[in-house]
């Protein structure tokens, strides 16, 4: 793309906001039919940089340009031509197309993992290049105030079922609170009730057994890894990104694959053979990237432009990930063309929460680039702007979804599904009630009235789950220009975007409506708060292979990652469990999973579940140790020990259960 885009790092110029909404804000003096980046970047024909000297610059995404300044007056003579120019224009609107269009498009939601919204080159980051997100945000209709959950599970289930994460059973990452209740149903559900092929590829995290995996809940076509990043405990044993084994489930079979090559390419690939598998139906792909969560890794040659400026730990490869992804997406976009269903394909690319690892967190020499974080506090586990705060570009040529448009209006996750139930005419269940509305009138018009007043996120738990959920403890309440933050610090993100200043005091009216928001909120979740279970005795999945990322502790996470397992962390929990069927059972316990092939290091094993207990004494260099068991159907709790001969105990991380 040759457009010029603005590098906007700060938002102290009072009259060019190119980051900022364009909505109610006071000193905006951009008219309301066009967007100030829709001005600049599809029809300006200066490079600017601001004469209030907010060291905004202009780049071509290839290099820094030499700043151009240009009058007022000038400045002005230009908007207004332009603006009567837009006015005038006789091409069709998205309502027009929208109206006129009778097949419902094929959907593909691309969702990256740990993205920020600084995190690309349009967004204006000076440095990552992201040549292929830039032309997508060229040719879509961007919301600017979309909101989702400060890390990964809640964003996916309010994702896939337009519910507020508390009620979903999926509000954590991890500790038996990352699993989607039975009850809950999903956005494939309703695509695939619709006729629409259903595939997702790529990172779930909203539960690794039956009846929470993909396969359970409305994917037909599935390629995936377990837990919430590759290489963590759930996962295939030993994946690293590079020559992995993944989940494929596909014609009601499931089995591991082993593949060459890295992880993001494969997944691209796997999307592009699902798209042209069908290619003649319409189709629903939920193409969910692992990239740039953390562990950095990615090849050198996308890690490599960036390893002299991004000199944070992982930084360069962060930066490298994201680049690999846009490349991919590249390639996608031109699959779809090839396919010729570009034009009646909703593209949807959005990220899942604030960036991980967007910019320096350590001491760097004071002149080096320290990152990008689009003139907002906080990134992902906060709920300060930037932990939340998200793109969100759709396009879709057929619908009129296009031609690099914002949208001021306030959206979250929650509204996603609402949205593409209106436009692709899937039929909700009305007897599950919804904490989403379709945002389709502000894709149809940017002045459309918000159809979502203020959005509440929380990270109930806080970071490392040091206390159970409770009120206003890490949360946010969002309306407006207003920020309530745990229910006390008071920002107005318009006039103090970096939300260093609490103007609670000052503002008690404002607190006190907020907090009322809250309070009836609170109220409503509070009860559902429930996590999911897991499924023994599933005919999809038998055996079930349970790992200890699921423990439901108290507080404190389990050991979800190899980090704690290699050391036999001294620690154990139960597994909340639905005994689907009675009869007998067979608990096979591991500290590591069966391919890695290692002794139990332990003399003796317990095992408790639905009031039964047994005991063994575990053999020397014994690989697993069994118990058979007898158990009625219902819901109970299953624990593992093991003890060395120190009389120290832990769990059996890796747990078995087959119903024979
Ligand atoms: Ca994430």
């Amino acid at each position: 793309m040759n457009s010029p885009v603005f590098a906007t790092e700060l938002s102290t110029c009072p009259w060019l906001y190119a980051d900022r909404r364009v909505r109610g804000h006071a000193a905006n003096p951009f008219p309301s039919c066009l967007s100030e980046s829709t001005l600049l970047t599809q029809f300006c024909p200066f490079k600017l940089k601001c004469p209030m000297n907010c060291h905004r610059l202009v780049i071509d995404n290839q290099h820094f340009m030499k700043p151009t300044y240009i009058t007022m007056l000038h400045f002005w003579l230009i908007l207004t031509s332009l603006c009567t120019l837009q006015l005038s224009a006789a091409t069709p609107t998205a309502a027009e197309n929208l109206q006129s269009k009778s097949s419902p498009p094929n959907v593909i939601i691309v969702i990256t993992d740990d993205q920020g919204y600084g995190d690309l080159a349009c967004h204006g980051n000076p440095v990552l290049k992201t040549p292929n997100l830039d032309t997508l945000y060229a040719d879509s209709i961007r919301f600017t105030d979309f909101h989702v959950s400060p890390f990964c599970t809640p964003t996916r289930a309010a994702l896939m079922t337009g519910r507020h994460p508390a009620r979903t059973g999926a509000f954590r990452t991890s500790s038996g609170r990352s699993n989607l209740k039975s009850t809950e149903v999903t956005m494939a559900h309703y695509f695939e009730k619709a006729g629409y092929a259903t595939g997702m590829v790529g990172k779930w995290h909203l539960g690794d057994n039956a009846p929470c995996r993909p396969q359970d809940i409305g994917f037909q076509d599935v390629i995936w890894h377990k837990g919430g990043g590759i290489g963590q405990a759930p996962d295939y044993y030993g994946n690293n990104q590079f020559d992995d084994t993944y989940q494929r489930h596909k014609n009601g079979t499931t089995a591991y694959e082993k593949f060459t090559g890295y992880a993001t390419d494969i997944w691209f690939n796997e999307a592009q053979r699902f798209v042209t598998e069908n290619k003649q139906k319409p189709f629903f792909l939920y193409l969910s990237l692992n990239a740039p969560h953390s562990p950095y890794k990615v090849p050198k040659q996308w890690s490599a432009p960036y390893k002299e400026i991004v000199t944070w730990k992982g930084g360069a490869e962060f930066y490298g990930m994201i680049t690999n992804l846009d490349h991919n997406l590249g390639e996608l976009r031109k699959k779809l063309n090839d396919l010729q269903i570009a034009d009646n394909t909703l593209l949807i690319f959005m990220t899942d929460n604030g960036s991980s690892n967007g910019f320096a967190r350590q001491a760097l020499p004071e002149e080096s680039y320290r990152g990008f974080r689009a003139n907002m506090k906080g990134m992902k586990s906060t709920v300060f702007e930037g932990g939340h705060r998200v793109p969100l570009f759709l396009h879709w040529p057929a619908g009129g979804f296009t031609g690099g448009q914002d949208r001021p209006q306030l959206t979250a996750h929650l509204d996603v599904l609402p949205t593409l139930a209106e436009i692709c005419g899937l039929t909700l269940k009305q007897e599950i009630p919804r904490d989403g509305n379709t945002f389709l009138p502000s894709i149809k018009s940017a002045s459309a009235p918000p159809t979502r007043d203020h959005y509440i996120t929380q990270l109930q738990g806080g970071i490392r789950n040091l206390s159970e959920p409770k009120p206003y403890s890490v949360s946010c309440v969002a309306q407006g220009k207003w920020r309530l933050i745990d229910g006390e610090q008071l920002n107005n993100i318009e006039d103090d975007p970096m939300q260093h200043r609490n103007i609670a005091e000052k503002h008690p009216e404002v607190v006190a409506e907020l907090r009322a928001i809250y309070d009836k909120h609170w109220k409503s979740i509070a009860p559902q708060m429930q996590p999911g279970r897991l499924d023994l005795g599933n005919p999809a999945e038998n055996p079930t292979r349970l790992c200890s990322q699921d423990w439901y502790l108290p507080v404190g996470n389990p050991p979800w990652h190899f980090s704690e397992i290699n050391h036999l962390k001294k620690i154990t929990g139960p597994w909340l469990v639905n005994v689907t069927q009675a009869g007998t059972y067979k608990f096979t316990l591991r500290q590591f999973p069966e391919v890695a092939d290692k002794p139990v290091i332990a003399v003796d094993a317990k095992i408790e579940i639905a009031g039964v207990i047994q005991e063994a004494e575990v053999p020397k260099g014994a690989k697993e140790v069994t118990f058979t068991i007898e158990l009625p159907a219902g819901e109970t709790t299953l624990t593992t020990w093991l003890t060395n001969k120190k009389g120290e105990t832990g769990g059996a991380y890796f747990t078995e259960v087959q119903k024979l």
